[in-house]
């Protein structure tokens, strides 16, 4: 195990190709990393939830917090895609991925959950604009502030790579096993009493 390990390192090192390395932030426990395009977002969608981590399933990232913002920010990573899309109803920014799939967390102006738009985001330029673009620097003070950007039919839609997420879907497997132990022995604790 450890013989693969460092040929793999080494074989890194050789080509010069980076080491995949999610990093982790504090405020949620839950892992981050940059995968490089260029890829569609459709294909950032898919890609991410075909990778995994520790056990946990990826997707393509969540941002519902100013805080987790700010942490994805000072990664320095370039412009990538992120969960969210308004491609159901248009002005409705819903989060795709994730343990937050589902949820509306913008609705024609007002944020109902957390949003970054740069200014004058979302525009939907050219009526063609229905997919979350983070670290976007082309307008406003924020060159991490998140656009609406284009899909398929897009000239300049695929210049991206995306952000992945792991964390807060499942329980990975050992943590779960680890629960399932604790509840047994907390069951016969209570059994015990029971029959003192
Ligand atoms: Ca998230
Ligand atoms: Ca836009």
């Amino acid at each position: 195990m450890k013989k693969i390990v460092f040929v793999g390192v080494a074989a890194a090192l050789f080509t010069g190709a980076a080491v995949a390395a999610p990093v982790q932030w504090a405020g949620n426990g839950h892992w981050y990393e940059y995968v490089a395009g260029p890829v569609t977002w459709d294909g950032a969608l898919s890609g991410a939830a075909s990778m995994s981590h520790l056990g946990q399933p990826g997707y393509l990232a969540t941002i519902t917090s100013e805080a987790e913002q700010v942490f994805l920010q000072s990664q320095g990573w370039s412009l990538s895609w992120v969960g969210g899309s308004d491609r159901e109803t248009e002005g409705v920014w819903k989060w795709i991925a994730g343990p937050e799939a589902g949820q509306a967390f913008w609705d024609h102006g007002t944020t109902l959950i957390y949003s970054a738009w740069g200014s004058g985001e979302p525009n939907d330029y050219n009526g063609g604009e229905d997919y979350l673009q983070f670290n976007w620097g082309g307008n406003g003070p924020n060159v991490n502030a998140w656009n609406d950007h284009g899909g398929p039919g897009s000239s300049y839609a695929y210049s991206h790579g995306y952000v992945v997420e792991y964390g807060g879907v499942v329980p990975e497997p050992e943590t779960y096993a680890l629960m399932l132990a604790g509840l047994g022995a907390l069951g016969a604790v209570a059994r015990r009493r029971k029959a003192a």
